[in-house]
């Protein structure tokens, strides 16, 4: 009985190694204005490259992947068309100034405070739900 266990565990643990996805230090941005974008670290711990491709909400019509960039003086925002690419053993970080999930008409209930549910969309592990909270300012 002892061994199935072990054995059982040892199984567990290669299958866990060989199929990892770390997300962490989610939060998301919530302006007056019914505008909002998801931040989060994402460590592709897999033995492949991973892409994300797309995200999506109950609580906004319309999620995009965006970046923001600086040019001179100027700050826009990029629609990120082909996805976030994320090789093998690295880590992408969605992060005010940076990439982020922006979120279009977010529903009007929502306040300061609250979670939402975000589903990412990623090219070889599929979707993965996070429950962001809302904030103004980063919470870690
Ligand atoms: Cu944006």
């Amino acid at each position: 009985m002892k061994r199935l266990l072990l054995l059982l565990l040892l199984s567990s643990q290669t299958s866990y190694a060989f199929a990892e996805l770390l997300l962490s230090n989610e939060w998301a941005r919530l302006t007056p204005s019914g505008v909002g974008s998801v931040y989060v670290t994402i460590e592709n711990k897999n033995s492949f490259d991973e892409v994300l491709l797309s995200a999506k909400s109950d609580s906004a019509k319309m999620a995009m992947i965006h970046e923001t960039v600086r040019e001179n003086d100027v700050v826009r925002m990029n629609h990120i068309v082909g996805g976030i690419n994320i090789p093998k053993g690295e880590n992408t970080t969605l992060e005010p100034g940076g990439y982020h999930i922006m979120l279009m008409n977010i529903n009007k209930n929502l306040s300061l405070g609250d979670r939402i549910k975000v589903t990412l969309i990623f090219e070889k592990s599929g979707e993965v739900e996070l429950n962001p909270i809302l904030k103004l300012k980063p919470p870690y």
